[in-house]
C-alpha cells in the first residue's frame, strides 16, 4: 500500500522500519519501556508538527499534510533513570484516510488525541476520536488530549474549562500546547511516560 508512509515514514532512531500493529514485543524491562503511541485528530491541528518538534526540536510553518501516516520514533529518559522509547504513529487527518486509522491505533498503548484551540470543528473531531478509541482501542489504553495552538489565544474558541471538562470525563489526562513555541511538547510526552502501567519486576 503506497499510502502508508509519507516525508517523515523513515524510523531515523534505529535505522529500521516497523508495522502499523508493532506491539510491545520483547521481555518486559521496568526500566527501559517501548511504548506505540498514536496521534490521531482533524487535519490542520498540527499532529505532525507536535512529532516534530518532540523528535527533532524543530518546527515547519509549511508543514504538508500527512498522506496515510508517518512513523517516527523518540527515546526520553525520566529521572528514576527509566527510558521510554515512543514509537509514534502520526496519522492522517483529512477525512479519506479515516478508515485507515484502526491500522495504527490497534494495540496502541497511548493515543494522543489532537485539536487546535481556535477551533470548535476540531474539538468535536477529537471527541469523536475519543468515542471511537473507548469502542475499538485497547481497554488500558492511555488517552491524552492536546490543545494545540496554544501561542494563538488571542483567537481562540476552545476554552480550557470545557476541555478539562471533558478530558476529566473521559478518564483522559488534558494538557494545550504550541508546536511553533515549543510550549509544553515535551512535558506532553513526559506527562505520558509517567501515567504508563509499569511491568511488575519478577
Ligand atoms: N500557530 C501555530 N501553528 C501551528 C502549530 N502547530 C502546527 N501549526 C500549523 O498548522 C498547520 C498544520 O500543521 P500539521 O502538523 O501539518 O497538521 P496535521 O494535524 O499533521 O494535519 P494532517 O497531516 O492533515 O492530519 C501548519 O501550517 C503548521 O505550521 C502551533 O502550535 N501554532
Ligand atoms: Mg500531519
Amino acid at each position: 500500500m503506497g499510502i502508508l508512509f509519507s516525508r517523515d515514514s523513515a524510523d531515523r532512531g534505529s535505522g529500521r522500519l516497523a508495522g502499523p500493529n508493532l506491539e510491545n514485543a520483547g521481555a518486559p524491562d521496568s526500566k527501559n519501556l517501548r511504548v506505540k503511541l498514536v496521534l490521531l485528530g482533524d487535519s490542520g491541528v498540527g499532529k505532525s508538527c507536535i512529532v516534530l518538534r518532540f523528535v527533532r526540536g524543530q518546527f515547519d510553518p509549511t508543514s504538508k499534510v500527512t498522506v496515510g501516516a508517518s512513523f517516527l520514533s523518540q527515546t526520553i529518559a525520566l529521572q528514576d533513570s527509566t527510558t521510554v522509547k515512543f514509537e509514534i504513529w502520526d496519522t492522517a487527518g483529512q477525512e479519506r484516510y479515516a478508515a485507515l486509522a484502526p491500522l495504527y491505533y490497534r494495540g496502541a498503548a497511548v493515543a494522543v488525541v489532537v485539536y487546535d484551540i481556535t477551533s470548535p470543528e476540531s474539538f468535536s473531531k477529537a471527541q469523536y476520536w475519543v468515542k471511537e478509541l473507548q469502542k475499538h482501542g485497547s481497554s488500558d489504553i492511555v488517552m491524552a488530549l492536546v490543545g494545540n495552538k496554544a501561542d494563538l489565544h488571542e483567537k481562540r474558541e476552545v476554552s480550557i474549562e470545557d476541555a478539562t471538562d471533558y478530558a476529566e470525563k473521559n478518564g483522559m489526562f488534558f494538557i494545550e500546547t504550541s508546536a511553533k513555541t515549543a510550549d509544553n511538547i515535551n512535558q506532553l510526552f513526559e506527562e505520558i511516560a509517567k501515567r504508563l502501567p509499569r511491568p511488575t519486576a519478577q
